[in-house]
C-alpha cells in the first residue's frame, strides 16, 4: 500500500511506522524484512529535511543505499529495498509515496 496508508495502518494498531535509531535496529529489522517495505522516514514536508513520522525528529543513523536518496521532489518517503536497488541485502532508498509496498509498524510497549 501507499505511505500514507501504511502509516494509517500503524496508527490504527496504536503503533507507527517504524522509526530506526541505530544500526543494532537497522539490523534487526532488516533480518525480519521479506520484501519492498515503507519505513516512517520521510521528507514530504521540506525537501531534503528527512524526519521520522513518529515524532519529527531527524536522523541519528542511516543506512541510505549508494546514491540515494536520490528522488528529489518525486521520491518523498523511504523503503528498504534490495533487488530493485541492484543491492544483495537491504538498505534505505526514498521512493514515491504512493507506490505499493509492505511496511513496518512498531508499537511502544
Ligand atoms: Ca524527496
Ligand atoms: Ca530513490
Amino acid at each position: 500500500m501507499s505511505w500514507e496508508n501504511a502509516k494509517v495502518q500503524c496508527q490504527t494498531g496504536e503503533g507507527y511506522l517504524v522509526k530506526i535509531e541505530n544500526s543494532e535496529e537497522n539490523t534487526w529489522i532488516k533480518s525480519i524484512v521479506k520484501d519492498q517495505m515503507w519505513i516512517g522516514l520521510n521528507d514530504r514536508q521540506t525537501e531534503e529535511h528527512w524526519v521520522w513520522d513518529s515524532d519529527n525528529s531527524t536522523l541519528t543513523y542511516n543506512e541510505w543505499s549508494p546514491n540515494e536518496p536520490n528522488g528529489g521532489k518525486t521520491e518523498s518517503c523511504c523503503m528498504f529495498c534490495k533487488a530493485s536497488c541492484s543491492l544483495s541485502s537491504y538498505r534505505w532508498n526514498d521512493a514515491p509515496c504512493y507506490f505499493k509496498y509492505g511496511y513496518v509498524c512498531e508499537k511502544l510497549l
